[in-house]
């Protein structure tokens, strides 16, 4: 076919191909955010609204993105890990980061109203940038994820004590940033506790933790790409799965977390500038839930039963009849996405639910 004599513009594009075989990382961040959260009077330091509705859209960025195999989300940012060997778009940068941007924000906009019920959408079209980071091995992924984690665990606990000393001890702004200077974790959990009777570490997961979006078994007859929500009273209008709380934290807490906090605690503790007091009582609890589809229950006792038998499957033979009779109840899950608020820092996770994100993966054949 001839072409036009307009075509050489082409050539002036660029290759953006992405090295191969590193993982590629693509963050995203809310622009100003500092300004839209003030203006949609989001609660400080936490909305459990804005928080629910930053997990819905990444939730759907995994739903379309197969090859994004782990999501962290905190404050106003959400990073995807992309399998090492994915090759989307040819691994073309500006195709990866604008798709997931792209679809992140319209996400965000289009769910609004099922978490800010009383306003039919944002009062100005939010704007989220995006970046995509190569990391050669494991060991900066791991890093990566951990540094994200100690930042939330950073700043909330900060952004908490902060709000306290001005709601509750009646301090000004500049006063209580004065009375935070030089304190670290330690001085923090101690002054929260003595003299607002907060619990720091009892405060909900999803606050001090993040969010983390993995791919785990659902139940067969659920819908991939419906919305599992895990924090169901705090999600007006969501109607695509029933879910109810996991009340018994002894089930979910085994085999995340036990012994000290791996955040260090003399880490040095930066602000975000994110502000107000969180809500001690809220009703939610960020734990894993239980979902009811027809007569399919998953809870978080029943998922780890699927991991394990997942993990029978993969050893066959090798578990004995234990494995046997975990084989039918696999055979009804699938995966889907699934949300926690879970230590990622350490190897536990890695070695534990998170073994998947790494595991090696075949060679694919490059072409002489
Ligand atoms: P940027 O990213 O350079 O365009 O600027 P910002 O303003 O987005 O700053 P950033 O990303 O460092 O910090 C996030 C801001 O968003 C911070 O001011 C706190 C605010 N924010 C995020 N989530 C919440 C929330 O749940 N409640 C409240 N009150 N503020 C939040
Ligand atoms: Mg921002
Ligand atoms: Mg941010």
């Amino acid at each position: 076919m001839a072409k036009s004599k307009y075509e050489y513009v082409k050539e002036f594009e660029t290759d953006d191909r992405m090295l191969r075989n590193v993982y590629v990382l693509v963050r995203i961040d809310g622009k100003g955010f500092h300004k839209f959260s003030q203006t949609h009077d989001f609660a400080k330091p936490n909305d459990v609204r804005g928080i629910n509705l930053m997990n819905h859209a990444a939730r759907c960025v995994m739903h379309e993105l197969d090859d994004i195999v782990l999501a962290f989300g905190e404050s106003d940012e959400y990073s995807f890990l992309f399998r090492k060997s994915t090759d989307l778009y040819q691994r073309r940068e500006a195709k990866i980061v604008s798709t997931v941007v792209s679809l992140f924000t319209s996400a965000y906009v289009y769910y609004w109203n099922d978490y800010f019920t009383d306003l039919k959408r944002p009062l100005y079209p939010p704007v989220f940038d995006g970046r995509a980071v190569l990391y050669p091995s494991e060991v900066e992924v791991k890093d990566y994820f951990a540094w994200r984690q100690a930042d939330t665990h950073i700043n909330n606990l900060f952004n908490t004590s902060f709000w306290a000393l001005v709601e509750e001890g009646g301090l000004t702004p500049k006063a209580a940033e004065a009375r935070l200077c030089g304190t670290d974790s330690k001085d923090k959990n101690e002054m929260l506790f003595t003299e607002f009777n907060t619990n720091y570490s009892k405060l909900p997961a999803m606050y001090r933790k993040g969010s983390v979006l993995l791919r785990e078994q659902i139940p067969k007859d659920a819908d991939k790409d419906a919305i599992i929500p895990t924090l169901p009273e705090t999600l007006p209008g969501s109607k695509s799965a029933k879910v109810v709380p996991v009340l018994d934290t002894a089930i979910t807490e085994s085999g995340l977390q036990s012994g000290p906090d791996p955040i260090s605690e003399s880490v040095s503790e930066v602000p975000s500038g994110q502000s107000s007091p969180i809500a001690v009582d809220s009703p939610f609890v960020s734990q894993e839930m239980i979902m009811q589809e027809g007569s399919s229950t998953i809870s978080s006792e029943g998922k780890k039963r699927s991991i394990d038998a997942n993990e029978a499957e993969r050893q066959d033979g090798e578990e004995g009849p234990a494995a046997k009779k975990e084989a039918p109840a696999f055979k009804r899950m699938k995966k889907g996405v699934v949300i926690d608020h879970i230590d990622i820092i350490g190897e536990k996770f890695w070695t534990g639910r998170g073994a998947y994100i790494l595991a090696p993966e075949k060679k694919k054949k490059l072409r002489p």
